[in-house]
């Protein structure tokens, strides 16, 4: 059957396939982004989500081509702005699927200041980042995950700043969905990409996701990641925080999770409900 035919029907199961743009990626070989693709592959089919009703926003560098590779709605963006267009189209459309993905440069560095208001807002989103610790696509730079010490053209006798903590932040503004992944384990992480989706509001799923050109870590992540420890409990924010501040070791799995929160766009259109019409006699009389 023609996969055109199987996305109209409600009976047939889709497959990863039917997630596939067809576009070839261009990525290095070896590139951490292939197992994030993969993984959103696998996490679209269990979820059985038609492409239609999927929209994958991103910034601009190399994990941000990601949108060409899928056979969704995607916008491939402004540097540093997939969260205010994923937000956007949340807000004209909550019935979607709005994932919003990038680097760490994206997401970290131009784009820092957006993901503290998205989370705070608790848009329904699933942020999706692609850390390589460095600026792949303009070659290498230092970015603000990079360790101290990290040696690149803009850091040529070593970086100076304390590296970011992702998860941190994202638990510190307020994120109801905090995960992290590796990008050599697909399967696990399309569980997390998974867990994201079903999430009624704002997600962050931080991927270790290596650069074989610029700052290969393989070797590092597979000798420190570490599975989540079975008694964790993810209601239990100053727990996430203190497994997230852990330097020994990179956790993945779940951090944490509160369902408690309405999503922003939810109680935005209650809200919007009740006030009723907006009236600018009496805005005016109140602000002006
Ligand atoms: C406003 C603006 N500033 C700078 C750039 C140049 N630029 C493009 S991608 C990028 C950083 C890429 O790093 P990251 O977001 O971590 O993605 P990666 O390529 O590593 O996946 C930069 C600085 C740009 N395109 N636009």
């Amino acid at each position: 059957m023609s996969t055109d035919i199987a996305l109209e029907r409600q009976d047939v199961l889709l497959e990863a396939k039917d997630y596939r743009s067809g576009v070839k990626p261009v990525w290095c070989p070896g590139c951490g982004d292939f197992g994030v693709l993969s993984a959103t592959y696998k996490a679209l089919t269990a979820l059985q989500l038609k492409p239609h009703e999927v929209v994958v926003v991103s910034g601009i560098g190399c994990s941000s081509r990601i949108p060409y590779f899928m056979r969704t709605y995607g916008i491939h963006g402004v540097h540093g702005r997939p969260l205010p267009i994923a937000t956007g189209v949340k807000m004209a459309n909550p019935a979607l699927t709005v994932f919003a993905m990038g680097g760490d440069g994206d997401l970290m560095s131009i784009g820092a200041g957006h993901m503290p208001h998205a989370a705070a807002r608790n848009v329904d989103i699933t942020v999706i980042m692609m850390d390589n610790q460095t600026y792949g696509l303009t070659k290498a730079q230092t970015s603000p995950t990079s360790a101290t010490g990290h040696i690149s053209k803009s850091t040529p006798f070593g970086a100076i700043a304390r590296p970011f903590k992702p998860v941190v932040l994202a638990l510190a503004y307020g994120a109801t969905f905090v995960a992290r992944g590796y990008s050599a384990r697909a399967n696990e992480l399309s569980e997390l990409i998974v867990q994201g989706v079903r999430h009624h509001g704002f997600s962050f799923i931080h991927v270790q996701s290596p650069c074989t050109e610029f700052h290969n870590t393989y070797n590092y992540y597979d000798e420190v990641v570490a599975e989540m420890p079975p008694d964790h409990d993810t209601s239990d924010l100053a727990a996430a925080l203190h497994l997230a501040l852990t330097e020994e070791r990179v956790h993945l799995g779940v951090f944490y999770g509160d369902e408690s929160r309405e999503p922003f766009e939810q109680h935005s259109r209650e809200f919007v409900q009740d006030v009723g019409e907006f009236n600018l006699e009496e805005y005016l009389r109140r602000f002006a």
